[in-house]
């Protein structure tokens, strides 16, 4: 089986490879639907990485705090479907990386240009730890930053590239995470972008 980073997290270097056009295409039809958008946190900062989501339930931040909604809050209307190249893909790298049964809810959708990054944070806003989160990374590559269950624990890097797939879980589900900000670059599939599928069971 394939090799764990740490405890609970697994690179699948280059697993999302063969299906990235597909990828990229269903992530434009989710966004024709659902644009694009650069959501406030509580604190009332534009957040520098543009989102979306399709699914079920949508994660979304404004000054009222962090929420899975199944509403688009944009439009008022439910997100896009999660198109079956991204259920399939998140529930294969699962049961690859120790997980079966993976059948995500939600799917937030990332999109990074020049100069975006995410800062250090958990993600705690799903019902159930249980389940793992799958992140699928295309386009331009960026250094991630795989912190611990304490945000003063010394972050490892990680370079993570065009179709890598990373699942965690278990005992790695509370980790600290962020990405450095994205470096100037050309892709074939994404231009000047890195884009990042997350999948979460949230409800
Ligand atoms: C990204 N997105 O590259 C990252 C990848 C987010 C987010 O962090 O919340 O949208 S998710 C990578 C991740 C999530 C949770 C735990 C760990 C990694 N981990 O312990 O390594 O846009
Ligand atoms: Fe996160």
């Amino acid at each position: 089986g394939p090799e764990p980073l740490d405890e609970g997290v697994v690179l699948l270097h280059g697993y999302a490879l063969d299906c990235a056009e597909p990828l990229m295409e269903s992530i434009h039809r989710v966004a024709e639907k659902a644009p694009f958008r650069h959501m406030v946190t509580p604190g009332g900062h534009a957040m520098s990485a543009a989102m979306t989501c399709c699914g079920p339930l949508g994660w979304v931040t404004d000054a009222r705090g962090y929420r899975y909604q199944a509403q688009d809050p944009e439009s008022g209307v439910p997100w896009p479907e999660m198109p079956e190249v991204f259920r399939h893909l998140a529930w294969a790298a699962a049961k690859e990386a120790g997980f079966p049964g993976f059948k995500p809810d939600a799917c937030l959708i990332n999109r990074y240009g020049l100069g975006a990054r995410m800062g250090l944070h958990q993600d705690k806003d799903e019902r159930d730890f249980a389940w793992p989160i799958v992140s699928v990374s295309l386009g331009l590559p960026v250094v991630f930053q795989l912190g611990g269950l304490r945000r003063s624990d010394r972050p490892q890097r990680v370079l993570l590239e065009h179709g890598d797939v990373l699942v965690w879980g278990g005992p790695a589900r509370m980790r600290y995470h962020g990405v450095l900000t994205l470096k100037a670059g050309a892709h074939p599939l994404t231009g000047a972008n890195r884009y990042n599928l997350t999948f979460r069971k949230a409800d």
